[in-house]
């Protein structure tokens, strides 16, 4: 097995427009992650992932970019940039940066350009198609956040592709210079210095051929089966991977969007040199039926473990995953997956060990390490995220659900959630800018925030730095062979990992009610490495695990 230090680093990452502002406009900035990086290096994590940092009219956050080599003039300079590399570089912490190859910014130079007419050199660069038969878009795709893929576009007759929203360009992948440009942008970060990249939906970039429709299957299964996934996606990700990549002691991280068990290995086999790792949708998505402010399902715990041993028997000894239970585009993990009232300390605590004793790359998002929990907008004015608006606004006119139940549902699915500021004090805004930020606070900061937790032995924060500590102490948490204890119980996770002589046994109580499991032969000789409550109960044959309790024990030698 190759150990590589991305296998066994912590991946933290940061949505910039939320971290920290350092100048008081209420946005997040380069220079105010400079401020924390001290903070960063206290968290024991080890590869800093940036959300876009790159100039974007921001109709997606920065994920439509207007230029690949410029930093976005409200997150800061060129030169603040290569201090902030430098920096982390100088704290023992590397870099990534998010590269969005599948689409750009309709205000980037080559859509400009390409939408003057048919015969512009850049023209190519897009997906073009003339209107079907009856004059509309010319197949039945649908973005991702709402309505048809393509938009027409009066001067020249014809449609172009969007798999997001009109503003997010697809970039045509088949032009030799598309894939050359993107290379070259590639580089040029590559040769700054930057350890990385995740690849924002990388699975898209190959477009099946004469754009046929999509059959009238759920979201997910058109996104697997047509979108992602294209004809020549293999022969591009090998040819990033030798032309790009491979010159550089950097890692690609991919996006799973479309990616299952079963096509995994196709992405991230050693031997075939396309990409290190990639985090995939299984987990994130384990509550959502099709797609986001859908049906959604309860959660199954056994259906959680399922998720995981497929993909660990899928992809074991070929190629490596990351393991992400929040990001930016999913509401807060401890609101979602474990109870954000009465045991949230709990609950975040046991979510943390759980992840951080999965085999694959640990990946932790921003303001998890505090707990931070989903918001409430009161008002449809509040919301800023343009999948949520977007849901919104059709919602107006197909009146499938009222405007009030429409707001619940954005308020628990939807991607604000995730970022609002980070709470780093209890003074105003807490802490995160002197200025009213982008993205309302959560008006919890007084009781939830970084500087409490700090001073505190017992918070989730300290909880978080002590596990990340000891999960680099010990390589079993990383490279252990995973054995399934009580697979049927659908209460606790109870598992075993072990590495030649060294052994763990993970507990975990995923109810908020005390559960019992007889495992106390299997733990005699052990000792606890870690536990979210004090001390563990065992009766008898009995242990019992208070509600959200989670424990690591380690075989003494
Ligand atoms: O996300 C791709 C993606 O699949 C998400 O849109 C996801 O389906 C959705 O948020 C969950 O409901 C990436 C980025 O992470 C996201 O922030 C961007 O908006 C998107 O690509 C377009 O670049
Ligand atoms: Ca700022």
């Amino acid at each position: 097995m190759e150990l590589s230090w991305f296998k066994k680093g912590t991946i933290y990452q940061i949505y910039p427009r939320s971290f920290n502002d350092s100048n008081g406009d209420g946005i997040g900035d380069l220079r105010g992650i400079i401020e924390k990086l001290d903070y960063l290096q206290s968290l024991n994590v080890d590869i800093l992932w940036l959300s876009p940092i790159f100039s974007s009219p921001n109709d997606d956050n920065g994920y439509d970019i207007s230029d690949y080599r410029a930093i976005m003039p409200e997150f800061g300079t060129m030169e603040d940039f290569d201090d902030l590399l430098q920096k982390t570089h100088d704290k023992g912490m590397r870099l990534v940066l998010d590269l969005v190859a599948n689409h750009c910014s309709d205000e980037h130079m080559w859509f400009e350009e390409a939408k003057k007419s048919k015969n512009n050199p850049y023209r190519d660069y897009f997906h073009w198609s003339k209107p079907s038969a009856d004059g509309g878009p010319p197949n039945n795709w649908k973005s991702f956040f709402g309505g048809s893929a393509w938009e027409y576009d009066s001067v020249s007759g014809e449609y172009y592709l969007h798999l997001f929203t009109r503003k997010q360009p697809d970039l045509n992948w088949k032009n030799p210079k598309v894939r050359e440009e993107m290379y070259d942008a590639m580089r040029f970060w590559l040769d700054k210095g930057v350890d990385g990249f995740r690849m924002d939906v990388i699975p898209l970039i190959s477009k099946q051929n004469g754009y046929p429709d999509a059959p009238d299957v759920g979201f997910r299964k058109i996104i697997e089966d047509v979108y992602a996934n294209g004809p020549r996606l293999h022969e591009y990700l090998k040819e990033m991977n030798e032309k790009v990549i491979s010159h550089y002691d950097a890692f690609s991280l991919a996006e799973g969007v479309g990616i299952n068990h079963e096509n995994a290995n196709l992405y991230i086999d050693y031997d075939r040199k396309e990409l290190d790792m990639l985090y995939h949708f299984d987990i994130l998505e384990c509550v959502i039926v099709n797609g986001k402010f859908e049906e959604s399902s309860p959660f199954d715990l056994i259906n959680l473990k399922q998720i995981y041993k497929r993909w660990r028997d899928a992809v074991h000894e070929k190629g490596w995953l990351a393991n992400a239970m929040g990001n930016h585009d999913f509401a807060r993990m401890v609101s979602r997956f474990g109870d954000d009232k009465e045991y949230w300390s709990a609950s975040a605590k046991m979510l943390l060990i759980m992840q951080a004793t999965q085999n694959g790359t640990l990946n932790i998002y921003q303001g998890d390490e505090i707990g931070m929990t989903n918001i409430i907008l009161e008002s449809v004015d509040e919301v800023n995220d343009v999948q949520s608006l977007n849901f919104y606004n059709e919602n107006l006119e197909t009146k499938r659900y009222s405007n009030e139940s429409a707001l619940e549902m954005i308020n628990k699915e939807g991607r604000d959630n995730a970022r609002t500021p980070i709470q780093w004090n209890d003074e105003v805004n807490g802490g995160f800018s002197k200025a009213n930020p982008w993205l309302k606070v959560n008006p919890n900061y007084k009781e939830i925030n970084v500087a409490k937790q700090d001073n505190d032995s017992n918070s989730i924060l300290n909880f978080y730095r002590n596990l990340l500590k000891i999960r680099k102490q010990n390589d079993v948490f990383v490279y252990g062979d995973f054995e399934e204890l009580e697979f049927n119980n659908s209460s606790l996770y109870v598992y075993k990992k072990v590495l030649s002589d060294e052994e763990i046994i993970v507990l975990l109580n995923f109810k908020n009610v005390k559960e019992k499991v007889d495992v106390s032969e299997k733990i005699s000789k052990t000792k606890i490495l870690i536990n979210n409550y004090d001390g563990l109960d065992i009766d008898g044959k009995y242990v019992h695990l208070k509600p959200y309790q989670g424990v690591i024990l380690k075989l003494e030698k």
